[in-house]
Order: C-alpha cells, then sequence, then structure tokens
C-alpha cells in the first residue's frame, strides 16, 4: 500500500491504554489546573469513606473503601473542579457577552471557577455581580407572573440527591412537571425499556457479579476514556480468561488491549493484557440486527441439540416467549447480515460462547441507547439476557453504564417528567400541597417549546443544555427568546452566554468542596450505576467566599418565589438530614437513610429481579418483538449515505474540553476531523486529510458541516464519526427515538463529500 500521507495532527496509537501514558496524563492534569503540593491529597480522598464521589463517572467502587483507585480521567475531572484558576468579576466588567461567545468551549470552562453570583447587564452586554438575595427576589417576581408550565427546570446530572430532591420540591409546589435533564440525552431508553422488560428501568448487577460472570459482552460503550475504572474489573475478568465480546464500529484501543496502572508488573515491565476476546465492528444502528442473529442461533441450537435455553426460567417468569422467538424465525438470515454488517458464522459463534456460559453480564452505553430505536434495542439486551434465565443469580444481569456520576440518583429521587401518583401522593402528606400530575416536558420537548415561543424561562442545575442538545442552529436562538434564564454551575460555559432577557449566573460549591450550613458541615449523597448509595463529603476549601450549595441556591429561589411555600427551606438547608428524612418519606427503598449513609459503602437500593421479582403490569419479565432489523432502513438504502455516530474525545467531559488530545484515537491538537473507512473513501473518491463537508439527508432545512479532515479509521464500512459537540449543528432535533425521546447521536444519515485537497 502507498505511504499514508502526513496529516498535521495524526499519528497512530501503536501502545496499550493505560499504562504509563495515563500516568503521565494524570501529571499533566495536575500541572495545569492545581497547586501540585495540595493534589495528591485531594486525589486521594477521591472515592473514600469520609472523602467525596469521583465526579468523574457512575462506576461504582468495590465497597467504595479500596485504597485510592487511579484513574486518569477521574483525576481530570477532579483537578478540572478544583483547579486554582478563577474567573472574577473584572474579567466580567472588560469582556462583552459577545465577545465571549467567539472564545471556544475549552478556553470558556479553562478560565476556571465561577467566584460570584452575577447578572447580565444588557446596556454594557455583560456580567456584574449582584446580591445572593436581590437576585432571588427578582427571579421570583418574574416567576410568579409566569403560568408554572410555562418555564423549564434542567439538571444535568452531577447534582447531588439531596440538590435534585429539592429543586423538584421547589418545581412541583410551584406547578409543573417540565423536568428535562441530561438523562433525556442518554440513558433515557433504559429508563423506558427496562421497566417494560424486567420492571425497574435500572442495572441488575453489582461489582461482585463481574467476579464470576463466565462471559461479558460489551456493547456500544467505550469504558477506557469513559469509565476507566471499568478497565480495572475488565482487566481482572480477561485474566481469569472470561471471554469479553465487544461489538463496537470503531476500534477502540482499551478494548483491545490495557495496561492497569495499578498493576506493579505490567508497569515495571511495560506488558499489557488483551481485553476483547472478539471484536466485532458491527455497524453504528447495526446491533439490533446483530443480536436477533444471535438469538436465531440460539433458537436453532435449541431446536437441533436441546438444552440451549432456560426454560425452567423462561415458563416460571416470563411472558412473550411465542411472539418473540416467531418474530425471529420470520427474519431472515440476509436481511441481518446485511444490517449489522457482521456475517452469519460471527453470530453464530457469539452463541455458542453465550450458550456455554453459565453467567453472563452484558454491559451497554450510548451506543446502544443514542438510537432512534433506542429503546428497542435495549429491550433486545434483556431478551438475550431473559433466554437462559441471567438475571437472580451470581455473575449475571445487565449492566447500563450510566453517564454523569449521579444522573442514576437524580431520577430516583424524582426529576422525571412523569412522576409515578405515588410519588406525588406521598409528597402530599409530607409536604401538605398538592403536587401537579400532569406530565411535563424532557429536553428535546422544553427545547421544542422554547423554539416555539411557549415557554419562557429555563433554570438549570448543572449542565450546558443548549449545547448537549442537537441543532444549534434553532436553538441557540431560543435561548435569547426567553424571558429569563438561570444557571446555578462552577464553570462558564457557551448556554450561559446565550443570554435571555434578563439572565442570572450562579456559582455553586462544586463536590470536592467543603460544605458548611448553620447546623455545621454538611454530606450529601449519591447513587452510582449499580444502585449503591452513600455519602460524600467536600474537604477543600470553597474556590470564592461568595459561593453557595446547590440545596441552598434552590432554596433561596424557593422561598423568594413562593411567598406561602409549605416547605421549611431555612430548615432543610440548616441541615441535610432533614432533606434525606423529607426523601425517606416520599421515595421508597430509603428507610433508615440517614443511619445507613453513615456506615461506610452505604447501601444498595431494592432491585426486585436480583431476587427474580417482576414489578411490570403481568408480574412477569416479557420479552419483547423488534419488527425489523434497523432503525429507518428507507434512508439507508438511498445512495451514498454514511451513518454519522458523535463520540467523546479522550479528553472530554461531555461538552467540557479538558485538552485538545483524543490520545488512543491518534489525534493530537485538534477535534475537526471525521473518522472514515478506507473503502469509503476510496468509493467517495477522498484522500486521507482531505478536507470534505458533511450534510444531513433529512426532509428539513439542510443541516451542514463544512471543512472537515477526513481520516482513515478502523472503522465499520458505511460508518463515520466525529466529535461532540461540534458535530451537533448534524444532529436533527426532531430526529429521536419515539418512545423514549432521546435524540439519535449515534446514527445520524449523512452524505460526505469531498471539497479540496489540502
Ligand atoms: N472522561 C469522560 N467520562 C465520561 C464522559 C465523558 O464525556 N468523558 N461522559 C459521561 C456520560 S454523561 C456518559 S453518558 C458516558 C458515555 O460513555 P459511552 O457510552 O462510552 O459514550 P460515547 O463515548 O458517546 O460512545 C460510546 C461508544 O459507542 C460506540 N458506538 C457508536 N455507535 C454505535 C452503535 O451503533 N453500536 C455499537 N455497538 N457501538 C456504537 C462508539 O464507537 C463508542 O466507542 O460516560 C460518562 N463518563
Ligand atoms: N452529539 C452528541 N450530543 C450529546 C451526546 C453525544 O454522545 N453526542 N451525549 C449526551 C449525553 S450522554 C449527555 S449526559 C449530555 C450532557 O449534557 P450536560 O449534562 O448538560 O452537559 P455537561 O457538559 O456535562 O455540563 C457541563 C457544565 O456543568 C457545570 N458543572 C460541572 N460540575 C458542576 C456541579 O457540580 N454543579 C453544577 N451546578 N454545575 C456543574 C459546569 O458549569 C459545566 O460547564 O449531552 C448529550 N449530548
Ligand atoms: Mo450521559
Amino acid at each position: 500500500m502507498a505511504k499514508l500521507r502526513d496529516v498535521p495532527g495524526i499519528r497512530p496509537y501503536e501502545g496499550p491504554a493505560g499504562g504509563w501514558g495515563a500516568l503521565r496524563a494524570t501529571a499533566q492534569a495536575i500541572h495545569d489546573q492545581m497547586d501540585s503540593i495540595e493534589a495528591p491529597i485531594t486525589l486521594l480522598r477521591t472515592n473514600q469513606p469520609t472523602g467525596f464521589d469521583c465526579p468523574g463517572c457512575a462506576w461504582p467502587d468495590k465497597e467504595h473503601r479500596s485504597t485510592f483507585q487511579f484513574c486518569e480521567n477521574g483525576a481530570k475531572a477532579v483537578t478540572w473542579e478544583a483547579t486554582t484558576k478563577r474567573v472574577l468579576p473584572e474579567f466580567f466588567a472588560s469582556h462583552t457577552v459577545s465577545s465571549l461567545l467567539k472564545m471556544t468551549d475549552y478556553e470558556l470552562e479553562d478560565m476556571g471557577r465561577l467566584t460570584h453570583p452575577l447578572v447580565y447587564d444588557r446596556a454594557t452586554d455583560t456580567y456584574r455581580p449582584v446580591e445572593w438575595e436581590d437576585a432571588f427576589a427578582r427571579i421570583g417576581e418574574i416567576l410568579r407572573a409566569l403560568k408554572p408550565d410555562q418555564v423549564e427546570f434542567y439538571t444535568s446530572g452531577r447534582a447531588s440527591n439531596e440538590a435534585a430532591y429539592l429543586y423538584q420540591l421547589f418545581a412541583r409546589e410551584y406547578g409543573t412537571n417540565n423536568f428535562p435533564d441530561c438523562s433525556n440525552m442518554c440513558h433515557e431508553p433504559t429508563s423506558v425499556g427496562l421497566p417494560l422488560s424486567i420492571g425497574i428501568g435500572k442495572g441488575t448487577v453489582s461489582l461482585d457479579d463481574f467476579d464470576s460472570a463466565e462471559l461479558i459482552i460489551a456493547i456500544g460503550h467505550n469504558p477506557g476514556t469513559n469509565h476507566p475504572r471499568m478497565m480495572g474489573t475488565l482487566h481482572e475478568a480477561a485474566r481469569r480468561n472470561v471471554p469479553i465480546i465487544v461489538f463496537n464500529p470503531l476500534r477502540e484501543r482499551a478494548l483491545e488491549r490495557f495496561a492497569d496502572p495499578q498493576s506493579m508488573l505490567e508497569m515495571a515491565t511495560f506488558g499489557s493484557t488483551r481485553i476483547a476476546s472478539t471484536y466485532f465492528q458491527v455497524d453504528a444502528g447495526g446491533d439490533a440486527a446483530a443480536l436477533k442473529g444471535v438469538m436465531k442461533a440460539l433458537l436453532q441450537m435449541e431446536a437441533e441439540q436441546g438444552d440451549v435455553l432456560d426454560r425452567e426460567f423462561i415458563a416460571a417468569h416470563t411472558e412473550g416467549f411465542d411472539a418473540f422467538a416467531a418474530d425471529l424465525e420470520a427474519t431472515s438470515w440476509e436481511d441481518i447480515e446485511k444490517a449489522s454488517g457482521l456475517t452469519r458464522e460471527d453470530l453464530d459463534h457469539v452463541a455458542v460462547a453465550y450458550a456455554k456460559s453459565n453467567a453472563t453480564i452484558v454491559s451497554y452505553g450510548m451506543g446502544v441507547t443514542q438510537h432512534n430505536k433506542g429503546t428497542a434495542n435495549v429491550r433486545l439486551i434483556a431478551d438475550l439476557l431473559l433466554m437462559r434465565g441471567n438475571f437472580g443469580k451470581p455473575g449475571a444481569g445487565i449492566c447500563p453504564l450510566r453517564g454523569h456520576s449521579n444522573v442514576q440518583g437524580n431520577r430516583t429521587v424524582g426529576i422525571t417528567e412523569k412522576p409515578s401518583e405515588e410519588f406525588l401522593k406521598l409528597i402530599e402528606i409530607a409536604c401538605g400541597f398538592t403536587p401537579p400530575s400532569e406530565h411535563g416536558h424532557d429536553a428535546v420537548q422544553a427545547m421544542q417549546a422554547m423554539i416555539d415561543g411557549s415557554s419562557k424561562a429555563l433554570l438549570c442545575l448543572g449542565g450546558n443544555f443548549a449545547v448537549a442538545l442537537p441543532d444549534p442552529e434553532q436553538s441557540f436562538p431560543a435561548m435569547s427568546k426567553l424571558d429569563l434564564a438561570v444557571h446555578i454551575g462552577t464553570k462558564l460555559n457557551r448556554t450561559h452566554l446565550l443570554v435571555a432577557k434578563e439572565t442570572y449566573l450562579f456559582p455553586c460549591l462544586g463536590r470536592t468542596e467543603l460544605d458548611v450550613q448553620t447546623g455545621g458541615r454538611q454530606s450529601v449523597t449519591v447513587e452510582d450505576s449499580m444502585s449503591m448509595v452513600h455519602a460524600s463529603s467536600g474537604k477543600l476549601t470553597p474556590a470564592s467566599e461568595f459561593l453557595r450549595s446547590e440545596p441552598a441556591i434552590v432554596a433561596g429561589i424557593a422561598r423568594a418565589t413562593l411567598p406561602n411555600t409549605k416547605v421549611p427551606w431555612m430548615e432543610l438547608i440548616a441541615d441535610y438530614d432533614k432533606i434525606r428524612d423529607l426523601i425517606e418519606q416520599t421515595v421508597s427503598g430509603f428507610e433508615d437513610f440517614n443511619a445507613r449513609i453513615r456506615v461506610p459503602g452505604g447501601f444498595r437500593l431494592p432491585l426486585p429481579p436480583t431476587e427474580r421479582q417482576w414489578h411490570t403490569p403481568t408480574g412477569k419479565a416479557m420479552f419483547s418483538v423488534y419488527s425489523g432489523v434497523k432503525e429507518d432502513a428507507d434512508v439507508l438504502g438511498a445512495e451514498n449515505v454514511l451513518r454519522l455516530i458523535t463520540i467523546r474525545s479522550h479528553d472530554q467531559y461531555n461538552t467540557t474540553i479538558y485538552a485538545m488530545d483524543d490520545r488512543y484515537r491518534g489525534v493530537f491538537g485538534r477535534r475537526d476531523v471525521l473518522f472514515m473507512n478506507q473503502d469509503d473513501m476510496a468509493e467517495h473518491g477522498i484522500e486521507h486529510g482531505d478536507l470534505v463537508d458533511i450534510e444531513t439527508i433529512t426532509s428539513g432545512r439542510p443541516l451542514k458541516l463544512k471543512n472537515i479532515t477526513a481520516i482513515i479509521y478502523n472503522i465499520a464500512k458505511g460508518s463515520v464519526a466525529a466529535y461532540y459537540p461540534e458535530a451537533n449543528v448534524l444532529v436533527p432535533l426532531d430526529y429521536i427515538d419515539k418512545e423514549s425521546g432521546t435524540p439519535s447521536y449515534k446514527s445520524v444519515p449523512v452524505r460526505v463529500e469531498r471539497v479540496a485537497t489540502n
């Protein structure tokens, strides 16, 4: 093959993931953001029983008290928050918001922590300091003049249980269920699909299950970057010779080879461990076909040799098997192969491995959920596990990798636009007001209501709402039509700069910081991906004396908005135990909440499927029927259409860009690239390093991203990949999974065209 031309910043990465490169990157993050003396002590307090919960991801720790687990991206998340950089009022005074809007997402956050409550001043186009109480009073005045359903209450999943609980209490006493949240862009298909299948919208495995699993199937997630502590678990499993089967259109380095920085031997010898035993480069959006293929093969094996399905389990615990099996019979191998991009032989191989295993875990992430059949995809994974009774036994179960470190907890304590009647009733009894029962808006619906002008105000408990959502061409202007925007955040981001008629920016304490209220030092609680609830206690001196805690800010707005409130806000804020008492009274599973979080490691919320109890309408686990093999097959058929997936780089946390590298994918100092399969490039007359334009195939107005550098990558043919959030200009706002409302961020049909040779 001819030698590829040199493309600036593109160098293939040959080593394993983890290892010394990860240690070096951690040292760099500390050097860039923190005082190098304080940093190691801070990092040692991460995920310790008396320390704070890592704001990085929602992967659990063994009993939450193991020795410090090294994690490069956890260290980046902590140092990014505990940075010594500050963005002060003088800076805001000398920079107009219009000029700040010209900065990159990376530059905005890298300026450091917000220090003062700020109000936008239209006359000077700047943010200036404001007194907390004055700001609350004005917000209360505006909110009282609006109808509650004209207001959106967004939550990003970093907020503690206590903050999220107070926030929903405030919004509900005010009178709305408009709770768009980051989960609506993330694991909503899990929250919607799993209750239909197994009666609860959460994963069923614990960390211990990984110790006795005989097979792990990892679909559509990239743990080397997004859940690095999971790599320790996978590494251990691989060393026990547990087969790990991966489905991913991209070759992700950490899923191939990983050197565990905790392993003295691997570090000393530059060794590494093979992670995936088999790596299937499924087409983007092809997982449903692949799963159906594996399950069809299982049915065939059952017919030929018997003893493959867990017949007893199916008879005793499930419903819907016959219709499910009939659909698999009716699905042709030809369609399965075409839609998955895999061969029948590949899928037979998985079926054989699965039939051999007495305990299987399937883990999955955004590669499964962010599709317009995301919910149906999740249900297929549950079906696969149900076929062999892989629920309610050690070493088996379903493992959705949640996103934000407390996104699961936020949902548990009531951040949902569709609250249950039982929850509302309990709130009424405990608090003495009648919460609204009419369902509210999710994230996409909230933005649509802002675009059409029916929503007039937006409150954000963290996050970067407008940047995280699809289609900035529509969503950015919608922000400025609002009467009021209120942001509670730690760092400046673009959503804060898309100012409404009146806009407030409130700086809050982060997880790492000491939270002292009139009742003394406070701890908060969080829930990880495996339903473990535990305390988190910040230790660092707050970034500024003017910061307030998230619960205190929410309570401040609530008191100023609701003069006749029934909720004793000041008491709750003085001592967060009182908030936990209220949670205990209104949310099931939190008996003795305050006592149980004082035990190191915390406690696990009830998960009925682990006891083979199914809280579905039939009382049984339900098989599903996924008709067809692939989402939007009609668009797919069109000529020259490629499927765009939007992904995270190794140096990014959602919309927060830590640095411009993506080490394991061999991209350095830039993000303006399109990963392409070599054959697709040849077919399109595109060479490595050529500039291309990308255009979404939609019935609506044209969505384009211009002048992106196409590079050869080991990615399934027919699939291309670009970085989020830059590629959000290509994602249509209404291109969603209809069951869950989640945007199809990983399934955008596009055309790619070469513009020039650079
Ligand atoms: N350091 C760091 N940690 C994070 C985050 C972060 O941005 N940075 N974000 C947090 C959040 S909110 C979340 S939700 C999680 C996200 O964690 P992940 O679920 O790992 O999310 P992504 O990086 O978006 O992409 C997942 C993988 O899906 C693959 N993929 C894409 N399309 C398909 C498909 O159709 N089928 C299959 N099988 N695979 C596909 C991609 O190649 C990629 O490897 O991580 C959390 N943790
Ligand atoms: N194209 C595309 N779009 C996507 C995705 C994708 O894969 N592709 N993924 C989606 C997913 S999975 C998610 S979860 C969303 C994420 O959407 P969001 O959760 O809205 O976005 P983040 O980037 O996590 O939010 C970053 C901001 O949170 C604030 N912050 C950080 N820590 C704290 C804290 O402790 N308290 C408070 N109050 N604020 C804090 C800071 O101001 C920071 O600027 O994006 C979604 N958008
Ligand atoms: Mo997420």
